[in-house]
């Protein structure tokens, strides 16, 4: 047989299994894992790498509508050229819907300007506005085509449902196949507390953190998981960052919930003490939920040892810092609550856990593909097309060098941001190499392939 590509030498992993083998690929697919292979257009001499499955990355934003003044800093074009450099060969954006909006029109858009990725992609909806319109016959379109992840949000007063809007809205997805991801905290608990934190005078970055505390996450997150139980649809409780969240994400399980649960590098690394920072620097650390502190830090390491935790995902959502539509915006300057909330991180994920995890011996290889790329393909119906090294599936690889050390600078990072909130943030490991659908997209730390991004079809191979 006569191959695109071999890849020779390397320790290759899945969820299940590490061993040496050799991949032999062929239009876009893995033809073959081990045995006899010659022949080939190209060989890559992976001898000391690891050899896995392209990350995943299914908790992003791309050129999101943000509120008035405000905008997202990437495009699809920085945001899967980042995500390529860091190692994904799949990412999944958001559609938001914006209240008064067609969802369907709004899918359509996305689709519009995911035009020339250099990612693979597959779309989450987000339902803000539950008309009957949407909820009659958008959404089960939607789903029907293969759209079959819905997120809706309990904070912020332009984009939250009640919980009758959530029932319904599960109630949906429920009838028609769909997962419902929730963005869990308790918008009338940090309103309350804003208002407070305001006739204080409490108006600096830090009061960000301290108006949304774990509480008002741990009540939004078990109403979530009541509300799902309900209606006994399954439920994918996003960016948890703290102990009493997964405890109530446990007790749910026990009760026989059917959950996905999801950190980010975020909580494993960041602390609330980082929106402190001088000159209104801790802006750049402001996101939803806050990062918390060292022991839930240690509380969101337990859940990702433990199995826990399903998914690990960059909650990508960038905005500029030195910029009058970013974290910078007049009114920004004059009040956390105006400070736009998201943080970016998508090329940065992958180096984070594996060297935190892997290399500091936290967990191993089968477990960090799994919750970078094995469980992502599961929970949205990609699986086994994308998600795993196997024959048949598409030839998505990352070749990690385990030896590199990097200390994480912006200048060196792809995104259309102008931080990183891990700067000087020190990495050992990375993916040098990257492969979608069995062409290199990322060499020798330059793009080598552009904008051959596609739809991953839902629900098969
Ligand atoms: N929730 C997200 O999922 N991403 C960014 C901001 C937010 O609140
Ligand atoms: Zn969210
Ligand atoms: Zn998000």
């Amino acid at each position: 047989m006569r191959y695109d590509l071999i890849i020779a030498n390397g320790t290759v992993a899945t969820a299940a299994d590490v061993f040496k083998a050799d991949i032999g690929i062929r239009d876009g697919r893995i033809v073959q894992i081990g045995g006899e292979m010659d022949d080939a257009t190209r060989v890559i001499d992976a001898t000391g790498r690891y050899v896995l499955p392209g990350g995943i990355d299914s908790h992003v934003h791309i050129a999101q509508p943000s509120g008035p003044g405000i905008v997202m800093a990437d495009d699809f074009d920085s945001a899967t050229r980042a995500a390529a450099f860091g190692g994904n060969t799949t990412v999944m954006p958001f559609c938001l819907q914006e209240r008064g909006q067609s969802l369907a029109a709004t899918f359509r858009d996305y689709r519009e300007k995911a035009k020339g990725a250099h990612v693979d992609f597959g779309f989450h909806m987000i339902v803000t506005d539950p008309t009957p319109q949407v909820l009659g016959q958008e959404l089960p379109a939607l789903i029907a085509e293969g759209q079959r992840s819905v997120k809706v949000f309990m904070t912020y007063e332009a984009m939250r449902l009640d919980d009758a809007g959530i029932l319904a809205t599960m109630e949906v997805a429920r009838r028609h196949g769909a997962k419902v991801m929730v963005h869990c905290e308790n918008e009338d608990v940090i309103a309350f507390l804003a208002a407070r934190a305001a006739e204080a005078g409490d108006i600096a970055p830090r009061a960000h953190a301290t108006t949304r505390p774990v509480a008002a996450e741990r009540e939004a997150t078990h109403r979530a998981l009541t509300l799902a139980e309900v209606v006994d649809v399954p439920i994918v409780i996003v960016h948890v960052s703290n102990g009493a969240a997964i405890d109530e994400i446990a007790r749910a399980r026990a009760r026989g919930v059917n959950i996905t649960a999801e950190t980010c590098p975020q909580y494993l690394v960041l602390q609330a003490d980082d929106l402190e920072r001088d000159n209104w620097e801790g802006a750049k650390f402001v996101c939803s939920p806050p990062p918390r502190d060292m022991v839930e830090q240690q509380n969101c390491w337990r859940g990702i040892q433990t199995g826990l935790f399903d998914l690990f995902s960059s909650d990508h959502c960038p905005f500029r810092y030195e910029d009058d539509q970013g974290k910078r915006n007049p009114a920004g300057l004059r009040s956390f609550r105006h400070i736009p909330n998201g943080i970016p991180g998508i090329e940065t994920r992958l180096p984070i856990l594996f060297s935190e995890g892997v290399m500091k011996g936290r967990i191993d290889l089968t477990r960090f593909v799994a919750l970078t790329s094995t469980n992502h393909a599961r929970t949205y119906d990609m699986y086994p097309r994308k998600g795993t090294i196997a024959i048949g599936a598409d030839a998505d690889i990352t070749i990690w060098d385990p030896q590199i050390r990097r200390t994480i600078r912006h200048a060196e990072l792809h995104d259309a941001a102008d931080y990183s909130p891990y700067e000087g943030f020190e990495v050992t490991g990375w993916p040098e190499t990257v492969i979608l659908r069995g062409i290199l997209i990322v060499e020798g730390g330059t793009m080598t392939a552009r904008a051959i991004g596609t739809e991953v079809p839902r629900g098969g191979s």
